[in-house]
């Protein structure tokens, strides 16, 4: 999925003493449309997350698969998933920061069944997280 946003923001005070070009100029990279650029800056991103789920809780406490085998047939075991994002940012102006992002999602499932066996499934694809 892609998508552009348009900010517009007030432009930056002569005693603004933010900039850019200093370590502490940005976000954590994980926070997204945290700043502006200058006219005709142009800046091109890179985000790779992984996330894995596995074990089933009850509460707050652990869980064994054979609990929800007791009630269904089948029960999810771990679901690694691996994220790209690219983003891009250009200002036309002081006072237009364009953003455009797309990303790429891969996600398998492993799955253990009542007779005691386990499965894979698996789903990719640009855009939305797929599950
Ligand atoms: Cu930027």
């Amino acid at each position: 999925m892609l998508f552009m946003a348009i900010s517009i923001v007030q432009a930056q005070e002569e005693t603004t003493k933010w900039t850019s070009g200093r370590p502490d100029g940005h976000a954590p990279i994980s926070v997204m449309g945290d700043h502006t650029h200058s006219k005709g800056e142009w800046m091109f991103s890179y985000r790779y997350m992984y996330m894995n789920m596995e074990d089933l809780n009850r509460g707050s406490s652990d869980a064994p698969y054979s609990d929800a085998l007791s009630q269904y047939m089948i029960t999810p075991k771990s679901m690694p998933m691996n994220m790209h994002m690219l983003g891009i940012m250009y200002a036309p102006s002081n006072k237009i920061t364009l953003m455009a992002m797309a990303n790429y999602t891969a996600q398998e499932m492993t799955l253990g069944n009542i007779m005691g066996g386990e499965f894979n499934t698996e789903s990719s694809g640009f855009g939305a997280l797929l599950q």
